[in-house]
């Protein structure tokens, strides 16, 4: 592992960043964090609602015990997020996914900012906040619009139950999401982890398909983690400063493209 400051990108990875053809990125709460949304993490601080750490009030045994008491806890955060805006590191990497050939973003966050900052094509591990799905006919709802009052909403379709579109603790990925994203882990050359206390799995094992397939890792946190050590380099900051730093820098498909212009 080989730190760096926040001002520093070293050669190694500016040459890796201006040849690269396939990246990867995944991203955390932290990505977020300049935005205004809590982190799970970190901080010293754990999340709480009522008394509750979110790993039991966002558990699916939660679901099934006090639906109503899920949806207060997401209806307040829903109210929170909507007025939040994206922030510089959720621009840069939007900008990233036309400067490579093959560009995946992956996220763990339910926000919908990477989106709201013109990122395409999105790989969701752990859901949307902003989608229903029913408990009776597996319908999907994008409710991004809709208020709710307290209470467990209908199914627009059946009249059934509505619960968050989320991954809750125990409960499975949305098929295919990560078996897509690692395949690209698989292949990629470039993987930056931005904003993840990377504890959670499976979404954490990508940059560890990544590493072993080769892969240069780049981890981008103020803090370190349990990946750290794996990562060929750590730049230590806040993703919403280090990330634009990267827009001055040339890559390969941007040469390209000015050679055919002129
Ligand atoms: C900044 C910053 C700035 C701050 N700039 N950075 C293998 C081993 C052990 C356990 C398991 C395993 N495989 C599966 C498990 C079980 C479990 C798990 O991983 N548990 C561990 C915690 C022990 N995983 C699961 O249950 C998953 N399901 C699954 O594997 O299904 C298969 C299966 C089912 C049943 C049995 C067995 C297998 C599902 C995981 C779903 C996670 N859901 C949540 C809640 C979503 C709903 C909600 O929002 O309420 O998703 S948990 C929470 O953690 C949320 C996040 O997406 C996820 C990851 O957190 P993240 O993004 O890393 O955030 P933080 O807060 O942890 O870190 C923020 C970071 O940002 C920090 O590092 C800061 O320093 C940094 N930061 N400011 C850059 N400005
Ligand atoms: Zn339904």
């Amino acid at each position: 592992m080989q730190a760096a400051t926040m001002s520093i990108i070293s050669d190694k990875l500016r040459t890796r960043f201006a040849l690269a053809t396939n990246v990867l990125v995944l991203t955390g709460a932290g990505v977020s964090a300049e935005s205004g949304v809590p982190t799970f993490r970190g901080g010293g601080n754990t999340a709480v609602w009522k008394g509750m750490p979110f790993s039991v009030i966002s558990s699916a045994g939660m679901v099934e015990r006090d639906l109503p008491e899920v949806w207060e806890w997401f209806n307040y955060r829903r109210g929170v997020l909507a007025s939040l805006k994206p922030n510089p590191a959720h621009e840069a990497i939007a900008r990233w996914q036309d400067s490579f050939d093959d560009f995946t973003l992956v996220t763990q966050n339910i926000d919908g900012l990477h989106q709201s900052a013109g990122s395409r094509d999105v790989i969701e591990l752990h859901g949307s906040i902003w989608r229903t799905r029913c408990l009776d006919c597996d319908a999907r709802h994008n409710v991004r619009e809709l208020k709710f009052d307290n209470g467990a909403p209908a199914c627009f379709d059946c009249g059934g139950h509505l619960r968050p579109d989320v991954v809750l603790f125990g409960e499975m990925l949305p098929t295919g999401a990560f078996e897509r994203a690692a395949v690209v882990a698989g292949i990629c050359e470039l993987c930056f982890v931005v904003g993840t206390s990377a504890v959670v799995y499976p979404a954490a094992s990508l940059p560890e398909i990544a590493r072993a397939a080769g892969a240069y890792v780049v981890e981008v946190n103020p803090e370190l983690t349990p990946l750290s050590d794996l990562c060929d380099e750590v730049l230590t900051g806040k993703a919403g400063e280090i990330l634009p730093m990267f827009q001055t820098l040339g890559h390969k498909k941007a040469q390209k493209a000015q050679d055919n212009f002129e």
